[in-house]
């Protein structure tokens, strides 16, 4: 049976309490050891984590990635012990008793916080306070939807996420708490570690918010009990499994339970307790073991739990076996993408480079995914707030909305960082692939979210439009400068900013295709003039390069010139046509041989070989032609080399007033090659 259906009695004789005793130990004895960690949270939580996973929680250890597992989330990143010790107890095959005892150290599974990838069951990373309870939204929603699409037979689980005083202080909490209230998304179900003690001391000190008063404000069922009851907790559960709204269980805790003298400090969150107390709390709980051991009848009683769900498991692998949704619903959870996406991207690139279309390519991103959603349902879109400006949004989308989850657009709201995090968790979650949009410049809103996408290796897929000066009117509050440096330096991330309707076509497919990676399509609110056909055609090459996805090697020669370079010209995005323009005006004005390479993906061109990156950055002068920070550009451009672009802040006014304003015009490009090479 699923986890909703009736609790479980607790498992053999027994008792909850010394099963929780048995995390507490562990989590103080690993701190201990690693002489680095954090005590405290685990202790408190030990008898709420207990009842959940021994009454309540329905996985496997034996295949983490059962599809039908209930997703457990610990948003106290910082009490990874607690997750380590569970995964020991529950028989994780990868973790064995030698891994809590390196905790902390290099080479280990057990890191300082949970990482996503690192070990077996850790759904998400967490550590950034915040961000757990947020991807956990994403999951919940994702697990709603896809419910909607495959039935409740074979998609039926619960999120749990436990959220400390941190999370809950953290801005994005706010934007998690109201969108999952909003959609009613009953099966998430959030734990709050409620010990009114964080690293400086009492909560107190910083803050006098009734969080109760909060989650029901947004909507949500509340409970409170107190966190060390374990019946009162287990009754909560099943009270929260059958409300029609997400649920927050406020769970009073002593932080550093157990702990005689320092319990109830914040003395015990982040630091060993030190040989004395350890030797006080084992006398004070009656934990007669010596350090990592463990009696054979308490590990005993929660393996029983890991046979459980592998039991649970196994039915649901014969509804999966004999239900029509089989196919794909396995093609879903693999996320494979149909050939007809690449199929239609390409036919499109075909149509556009024979129309020239030329189009804003924030446009053309619409364009494009009108292609990719209609060739597969994969694709979830969603816009924070800013869908008409985003052109997120394609014929036949419907909307999610609460209790209604058979859509596949996400009104987001006006959160950006919580919707990142939110499409990280229907990413993790599986069965999508979720896009999502705001303007290039509230990257930094999402910031937090989006450098887990890449510590994740998750394939969410940034729609950021508005990207420069070039959206004019709404002036330097709104126009991005810092932001493609700041993106670029995120380590595995791909920031592509595609100069015409072709590129961004390529790009959408790379995107799609970068199935461990997340992807920001920087995109122009102004109009650009396809490039590909008439360029190549000039620079007498062979075909207009249709088929082939020239984005897919990071930057590739535009304009080559005939004879020998005097000058390459490497721009991005919306400046590609200033260069190109530039080239243009050297060649008939000066008679100087100009190439222009066009670069919408810094990070696919340094995968490239030495070779290929020689071939297409030639040996000529460069120059580099981008309206936003110069910071990162040394790296292509050299000692020698020329940067056109910002300084500082943008301004308020027509674009093409401000290009000319901050001198990124062709005649300023063509100025700096004359005086450079000659
Ligand atoms: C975004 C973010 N800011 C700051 C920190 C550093 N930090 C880690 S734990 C913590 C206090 C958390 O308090 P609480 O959630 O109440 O945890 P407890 O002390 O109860 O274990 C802070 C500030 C962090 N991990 N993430
Ligand atoms: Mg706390």
């Amino acid at each position: 049976m699923n986890s909703q259906a009736a609790a479980l009695k607790p498992v053999a004789a027994v008792s909850e309490r010394d099963m929780a005793n048995a995390i507490r130990a562990l989590a103080m004895d690993s701190v201990q050891k690693a002489n680095s960690g954090h005590p405290g949270m685990p202790m408190g939580m030990a008898d709420v984590a207990t009842v959940l996973f021994s009454r309540f929680i329905n996985i496997d250890p034996s295949a983490p990635n059962w599809p039908d597992r209930d997703r457990f989330v610990l948003s106290a990143g910082h009490g990874s012990m607690l997750q380590y010790a569970l995964h020991y107890l529950l028989g994780y095959e990868d973790m064995p008793i030698e891994q809590l005892q390196r905790f902390r150290q290099l080479g280990s599974r057990t890191a300082g916080h949970p990482e996503y990838g690192h070990a077996l069951g850790i759904e998400t990373t967490t550590g950034p306070l915040g961000q757990g309870i947020s991807t956990a939204v994403g999951m919940a929603l994702a697990e709603r939807m896809l419910a909607a699409r495959h039935g409740a037979d074979l998609v039926d689980h619960f999120t749990y996420a436990i959220a400390g005083d941190g999370c809950l202080q953290e801005g994005i909490s706010h934007e998690a708490i109201d969108l999952a209230g909003h959609l009613k998304l009953a099966r998430l179900i959030v734990f709050w570690d409620d010990n009114a003690i964080s690293i400086d001391g009492p909560t107190s000190l910083s803050t006098s918010m009734d969080q109760p008063a909060r989650f029901e404000a947004a909507g949500w069922h509340v409970q409170s009990v107190d966190g060390h009851d374990t019946e009162a907790v287990a009754a909560a559960i099943e009270a929260a499994q059958q409300s029609d709204r997400p649920s927050l269980i406020a769970c009073r805790t002593v932080i550093g339970k157990g702990a005689p003298n320092l319990g109830g400090s914040e003395k015990t969150h982040g630091a060993p307790l030190g040989d004395a107390e350890i030797a006080a709390t084992r006398e004070n709980i009656g934990w007669a073991c010596a350090p990592f051991e463990v009696p054979d009848d308490i590990l005993f009683a929660w393996r029983e739990i890991a046979e459980r769900g592998q039991a649970a498991r196994h039915t649901w692998e014969q509804r999966l076996a004999a239900s029509p949704q089989r196919e794909a619903f396995e093609s879903a959870v693999a996320g494979a993408l149909p050939d007809a996406v690449f199929e239609a991207l390409g036919a499109f690139r075909k149509e556009h480079v024979e129309k020239a279309t030329k189009v804003a390519t924030r446009k053309a991103s619409e364009m494009a995914l009108g292609a990719i959603n209609a060739a597969t349902e994969l694709t979830v879109g969603g816009s924070a707030d800013l869908t008409h400006s985003n052109l997120t949004i394609t014929k036949g989308m419907d909307r999610i909305a609460p209790g209604d989850y058979a859509g596949r657009y996400i009104h987001y709201g006006i959160r950006e960082h919580g919707m990142a995090a939110a499409m990280n968790g229907i990413a993790l979650h599986g069965g999508f692939v979720p896009y999502g949009g705001t303007f290039l410049c509230f990257a930094d809103y999402a910031r937090g979210a989006m450098r887990l996408s890449a510590l994740m290796g998750q394939r969410v897929i940034y729609v950021m439009t508005h990207d420069s000066i070039g959206l004019g009117e709404d002036g330097p509050t709104h126009q991005p400068i810092e932001h493609l440096a700041m993106l670029r330096a995120t380590p595995n991330l791909n920031v592509f900013r595609p100069a015409d309707i072709i590129e961004t076509a390529e790009c959408w497919e790379l995107a799609l295709k970068s199935k461990n990676r997340p992807s920001v399509l920087v995109l122009s609110r102004q109009n650009l003039p396809m490039l590909r056909q008439a360029h190549s055609e000039k620079a007498h090459s062979d075909e207009p390069h249709i088929d082939e996805n020239r984005s897919s090697q990071g930057a590739y020669v535009l304009r080559e010139p005939a004879g020998h370079r005097a000058v390459t010209l490497i721009a991005t995005g919306s400046e590609v046509e200033i260069a190109v323009a530039a080239a243009e005006r050297l060649e008939t004005e000066h008679g100087i041989a100009a190439a222009v390479v066009s670069m919408p993906c810094w990070e696919l061109f340094e995968e490239q070989d030495a070779g290929t990156r020689k071939a297409v950055l030639g040996s000529a002068p460069r120059i580099a032609v981008e309206a936003a920070a110069r910071l990162g550009w040394d790296r292509w451009i050299g000692d020698t080399g020329v940067f056109v672009g910002m300084t500082g802040f943008g301004a308020s006014a027509p674009a093409p007033d401000l290009y000319r304003h901050f001198d990124i015009t062709p005649e300023a490009v063509a100025a700096a090659a004359l005086k450079l090479i000659i």
